[in-house]
This record gives structure tokens, sequence and C-alpha cells, in this order.
């Protein structure tokens, strides 16, 4: 297991020289922000990007994420030339070194809450989600901004897309994920890249749009397309998390084949559809991190581990979950338990 960071790019406040400082940091974890939705990540662009993480002493082997555009999870006719595209930044990402690419396969939104400054009694400020609250957003007017959310489009196109995955069923969502697979899985493996779906986050249907990387029987679905590892897994503890249906080690040890990406992080569930993103200890929330990590030694796991979200403490502000300081204090709590666990026969 190597342990990585997320990070977004020039622009992002936290630099690649405060990453580099954190304990037993390997890897950065990133994607090219500035081309559109759609086109074809460049040589020459993902090269770049390379020469600057490797320049500070990191290393650049995942992408989170190459997305894929709404024309392919609607199926419209430009689906074809989308994934062409796909197809060609998978090769252009091999070119460069790259082993995983993770996506997902969220219509509009991707990972949503209801509110990013919850304040805990400790002080610090976290991100939540309160079903009851989500009930009333309207996703079309909402002045909500999360770094996972595209904010390029006009309010009528937003209107537009959200209203045509309303009429969408799951079955019609599944079609789209097939057909798509279909086609780029072939270059995939032809290329040795690893792709790795990221879960639904929330693992539940929002805004009246289908929702279909939930659980253990979406994965048994998504094997069911083709069995090949390389269609697979970018664990997400905790998204999936988020409800106690879930049971994370044992799901890590039937899919374990197929997970090639590990997301670290903790969440009280508060309520059937709530949750509080706590710091990543055990102890602070409601999954047991270290069974995590017992059960990604059993599966003898060989890829990629990051800490996900963190809250904002020490007076830090910047990207909803994704600041310095408890991002690096949740790395080194994995670099503990990794430490523990692998002391065990
Ligand atoms: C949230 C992230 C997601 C993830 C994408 C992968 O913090 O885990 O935004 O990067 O869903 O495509």
């Amino acid at each position: 297991m190597e342990l990585s960071f997320r990070w977004y790019g020039e622009s992002d406040p936290v630099t690649l020289e405060n990453i580099k400082q954190i304990p037993d940091m390997r890897q950065i974890v990133t994607a090219i922000y500035d081309i559109p939705v759609g086109e074809v990540w460049s040589d020459e662009k993902i090269k770049e990007l390379k020469k600057a993480i490797e320049n500070k002493g990191l290393k650049f082997e995942v992408v989170e994420s190459l997305p894929v555009s709404e024309e392919i999870k609607l199926g419209t006719n430009k689906r074809d030339e989308h994934i062409d595209n796909y197809k060609q930044s998978l090769r252009n990402l091999a070119k460069n070194g790259i082993k995983t690419v993770t996506y997902n396969f969220m219509p509009v939104f991707d990972w949503t809450r209801s509110q990013l400054d919850y304040q805990l009694d400790d002080g610090s400020n976290t991100l939540i989600y309160d079903h009851e609250k989500v009930k009333d957003i309207d996703p079309i007017t909402t002045q909500m901004s999360l770094p996972g959310w595209d904010e390029s489009y006009s309010r009528e196109e937003l209107s537009h897309l959200v209203e045509t995955y309303r009429s969408m069923s799951e079955d019609e969502l599944w079609e789209n994920l097939k057909y798509f697979l279909d086609a780029v899985l072939p270059t995939a493996i032809e290329e040795d890249i690893d792709l790795a779906i990221h879960p639904d986050d929330p693992p539940w249907e929002i805004f009246g749009i289908p929702r279909i990387i939930k659980n253990e029987k979406s994965y048994k679905k998504l094997i069911e397309i083709n069995d090949n590892s390389h269609n697979g897994i970018c664990f997400c503890t905790g998204s999936l998390g988020s409800t106690a249906e879930n049971n994370l080690p044992k799901m890590i040890e039937q899919f374990g084949d197929y997970i090639h990406f590990v997301h670290m992080r903790n969440v009280k569930r508060v309520g059937e559809k709530s949750f509080i993103e706590t710091g990543h200890l055990t102890k602070n929330g409601s999954i047991d991190m270290k069974e995590i990590v017992k059960s990604l030694k059993k599966i003898n796991f060989k890829g990629t581990i990051r800490p996900d979200h963190g809250r904002m403490i020490w007076g830090e502000t910047g990207k909803a979950g994704y600041g310095l300081y408890d991002r690096a204090l949740g790395a080194t709590y994995i670099n503990g338990l990794i430490e523990g666990v692998e002391s065990i026969d």
C-alpha cells in the first residue's frame, strides 16, 4: 500500500512542498482541470503535470478523475465521440506511466453535502449531510459550491440536465455504464490501466436523479458487465460507510481483486440518511478504520491509498474537505494503522 494525497494543481493553496513533508507521503493524485470534459487529455499536458510532481520527489500514478461526460451518462448521439476521446486520453496516460484512472458515474452532481462548515464541539469545521435538508435543496438554484461539482453550466443547461435525468431509470443508467465500459475496457486492458469507479456519495438517490454505485449488489452487477480486474473499484470508506447496510471489511474481502485505490475517511452516522464527517480515527466516527486496514492486508492490497476529506482545523480556510492539516493528520493515522496491522501475523 502506498500513501497518496489529492492535489488540485497549481491553484491549490496546499502546495506540493507542503505535501512532500507529510511522513511517508509517496504519491500525488490529481487531474487536468483546464480541459473541458469530453475532450482529449494531450500527451503534452500530462507530461507537464507529471514533471511538476516528480520535480518535488513525488510520484504520479493515479488520476482522480478522468471525468465521464454527461453525453456518455445520458447516452446521447455525441457519446461515441466522447468515448473515442476517453480512449485516447487513456492511451496518453498509459504512455506517461499512469496505472489507475478514477472515474464516477454520478449524473451531474458529484459528492453532495447539506452544509460545508458545521462546527464540531472541538471548534473545528466539517462537512455534514442531512437528508431532510437536502430534500429541500433545489439543485438548479442552490448557491452551494463543492469541489466535485461542475460549475460550467448555465442555469438553463443545468435545468435541462436535471429534468432529463429525472425521467431516466436506474436500469437505463446501467445500460449507459455498460455501453461505456464495453467500449473503453479493451483499451484499458491493452494499455494496462486499471479503471476505478468511485461510489456514489452519498450512496442513495438525491434530487430525484438515479444513482447506481451504492453497495455490494452494485459491485456484483459491475463485475457482471466484465469480470476483468481492470474493470475496477475505488473503495471509498466514507461514501460506502454513510449507510450501516454496507459491511465494509466484508466488501473489501469480497471485491479485493478489483480494488485499486482506497479513500480512507470516517463518518459518524447520526440518522438513517444523515452523517457528520469526523476526523479519521475509529473513535471519532461509525467506521472501524483498523478493520478496514486489516481487510486490506488480508487481500494483500498493493494499490494506492489516500486520506480523504479533512475538517478545517487551526484556522485553515480553503477548498471544502481538502485543506492540508487534518488530511495530514489522517495520513499519519493511516500510516500508524498500517504499521500496527503489518506487525501482526
Ligand atoms: C470527493 C471525491 C470525489 C471523487 C470522484 C471520482 O471528495 O472522492 O469527488 O474524486 O467522485 O470520480
